[in-house]
């Protein structure tokens, strides 16, 4: 029983599962509603993690990491890429227009240029004075899933059954000025394999590139787990390698071939949002460990 089209994304994203989704049912491609739907998140100012109006770094900058993947193995990826709304679209001109993975930076600004981008001021007021009163005690401690939580990372699966991932954040808040996370990187905050399947993080990013997270979910769905079991253990080895995990949130969502769909993080708050048989689903928690 195949069960796709489907679309399902980090955290309670339904408008963005639901911008995918219907591209799906449409016939379009994974690839062009996975762009499309992170893209509603990037926009949305009223989410801090992501594109416009996310947060800053210590410094007042908005540096945006994000990264795609296709159903050929493609990949493209920005980092620390100022003033542009939609790094995932960047993202993608790099893995098509490119004979590269990935541009930092002022490269990356300079090319987004060169593409046709705007150049648009990422800090909304709202985020400026978040982050002035953050000035005030300066204090570097993100709360699980309350403080930067909401990196949209999405996987499609399409009609015909291939499947594409997305990845776009702002990073974490009041992050040191160059600090760049899981987000962007190809086997770390998303990974997606054609003939396995795919998979994306959220959490704390550290955590989450050191145990070079979706590769690894996609390697065991490779070897036979299903997605539920591949993203805890994932988290499991997170857990045996830094004895601090109850301060931290790492979350995976994955997806097979077949459109199942697994879940897990360490603390109990994580959700995810997905698209299916034309309904749209926010609010599905996900398993955990604590
Ligand atoms: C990061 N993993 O930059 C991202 C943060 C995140 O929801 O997932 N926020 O470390």
């Amino acid at each position: 029983t195949q069960q796709y089209p489907v679309a399902v994304a980090t955290w309670n994203f339904q408008n963005a599962t639901k911008m995918a989704g219907k591209m799906l049912e449409n016939g379009k491609s994974a690839l062009d509603s996975v762009e499309k739907g992170v893209m509603v998140e990037e926009a949305n100012l009223k989410n801090t993690t992501v594109g416009n109006g996310g947060a800053p770094d210590r410094d007042g900058n908005v540096t945006v990491d994000a990264c795609i993947m296709s159903p050929d193995g493609d990949a493209g990826a920005v980092v620390y890429l100022k003033e542009i709304e939609h790094p995932v679209s960047v993202a993608r001109k790099v893995m098509e227009e490119t004979p590269h993975v990935m541009l930092a930076g002022e490269g990356a600004l300079q090319f987004a240029i060169q593409q046709g981008f705007q150049k648009k001021n990422l800090l909304t007021e709202d985020s400026e004075k978040a982050w002035k009163e953050w000035l005030e005690h300066k204090e570097y401690k993100p709360i699980i899933n309350i403080e930067n939580h909401d990196t949209i990372g999405m996987l499609c699966l399409d009609k015909k059954g291939d499947i594409a991932a997305a990845c776009t954040t702002s990073g974490l808040s009041y992050k040191i000025n160059g600090r760049v996370g899981d987000s962007p990187l190809i086997g770390a905050g998303l990974f997606l394999d054609n003939e396995v399947g795919g998979a994306v993080g959220t959490g704390m990013g550290e955590a989450i590139m050191k145990s070079v997270g979706s590769f690894l979910i996609v390697e065991l769905m490779r070897n036979g787990m299903s997605p539920q079991e591949a993203c805890k253990e994932a988290v499991m080895r997170t857990i045996r390698t830094a004895p601090n995990y109850k301060d931290f949130q790492v979350a995976y969502v994955a997806l097979n071939k077949q459109g199942e769909i697994g879940s897990y993080c360490i603390h109990k708050g994580f959700s995810y949002a997905k698209f299916h048989k034309g309904e749209s689903t926010d609010n599905l928690s996900a398993s955990y460990l604590n």
